[in-house]
């Protein structure tokens, strides 16, 4: 059993008690589920820097043998952004992990959203660094990636972590039986995914709109969110922004340029601070995707999980929302800053 199921037991036999808490803390993995935990990355790298950290905390966990990077899968629709992905993969060793691209056009071509600002880290990455894809063309359509990884996996194994929008998720959900399995998406995603991690929303409530992921707008796609949070059919565990926002890392990436394309990505970014730093958004997601028993956060999911299309979401009292949780502070941000900045700075093994 999940530790996320396990403490969404606790939280629903604990609810008759007079003295219900109100967060359950993450539980120790036993011994044997300290494998590698094999991951798919879904991003929407171009928009801002701390999705590119994200991806280099992922490949530092790799090379500590903590997780098994399975493929990388971008959303934007600039043409460069798959090429960046497997930029940062090549640089940490890994050029053949396996790079998916939406195909999709409304956020392709109508609303060049990652040029808001025009950040340039993209091309640089793909013009300055080694990379065997230059072009969105040169990466396979995501939909198809994401079956043909999944279908190849261990039933009830796979952690995705989305850090961007979730339109490449949507269209799994919705795929039809292929060549690589004859299950169709959203079947295929009970069978083969453990648990999705979701960075995106601003808890317990978020009345002003204030988060970006999931929110709706002329290049974003509240609808679709909603739709996958709805229909996903395992555990989703909600990152919201309010986690990352006080975690500010990257400084500590500068002293490994120009080798290390994260380091630029992080130069490029015009929103960093004085320090070059960066909120951790992305980065805590991916960490808690990882080490989801690190007891860096607290598991809080007996509410009811309130969301529509315009982006509106709120956990409220109510019929406890089966298999969905979020995660609120545990550990100061100080002590997963420090832990981020450390994963940063490691070198590519
Ligand atoms: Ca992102």
């Amino acid at each position: 059993m999940s530790n996320l199921i396990t403490a969404l037991a606790v939280v629903v036999l604990l609810a008759g008690c007079a003295q219900t808490p109100p967060v359950v803390p993450a539980q120790p993995a036993p011994e044997g589920d300290r494998g590698a935990v094999p991951v798919i990355f879904d991003t929407d790298l171009g928009y801002d820097c701390d999705d590119a950290g994200a991806l280099a905390v992922l490949h530092a966990l790799a090379d500590r043998g903590e997780a098994n990077i399975l493929a990388t899968m971008t959303v934007v629709g600039d043409p460069h952004s798959a090429g960046a992905l497997d930029v940062i993969n090549t640089y940490y060793g890994r050029p053949d992990i396996p790079v998916g691209a939406y195909q999709g056009e409304r956020w392709a071509d109508a609303h060049p959203y990652w040029l808001e600002p025009d950040t340039g880290f993209l091309e640089a990455l793909v013009t300055e660094y080694k990379s065997d894809i230059k072009s969105k063309s040169g990466a396979p359509d995501s939909v198809s990636l994401y079956r043909e990884v999944l279908a190849g996996q261990e039933d009830a194994s796979v952690t995705v972590v989305a850090v961007g929008f979730l339109q490449n998720l949507a269209n799994l959900l919705r795929s039809p039986a292929d060549r690589y399995s004859p299950l169709p998406g959203r079947e295929l995603v009970a069978r083969k995914v453990k648990r999705l991690v979701v960075m995106g929303g601003r808890y317990p409530t978020d009345p002003e709109l204030l988060d970006f992921n999931l929110s709706d707008g002329p290049y974003q796609d509240g609808r679709t969110a909603q739709a996958v949070i709805e229909a996903w059919p395992t555990e989703i565990m909600f990152s919201g922004s309010e986690i990352g926002d006080d975690i500010f890392t990257g400084s500590r990436l500068y002293a490994s340029l120009p080798a290390n394309p994260v380091a630029k990505a992080y130069d490029l970014y015009p929103g960093t601070n004085s320090l070059g730093e960066r909120q951790s958004w992305d980065l805590t997601a991916v960490l808690y995707a990882v080490r989801p028993n690190a007891e860096l956060w607290n598991v809080r999911g007996d509410r009811h999980l309130e969301i529509s299309a315009d982006g509106t979401h709120a956990w409220l009292a109510g019929a406890v929302t089966p298999r969905r949780a979020f995660l609120v502070e545990r550990a100061s941000p100080e002590r997963v800053k420090n832990t981020l900045d450390a994963l940063l700075a490691q070198a590519p093994r």
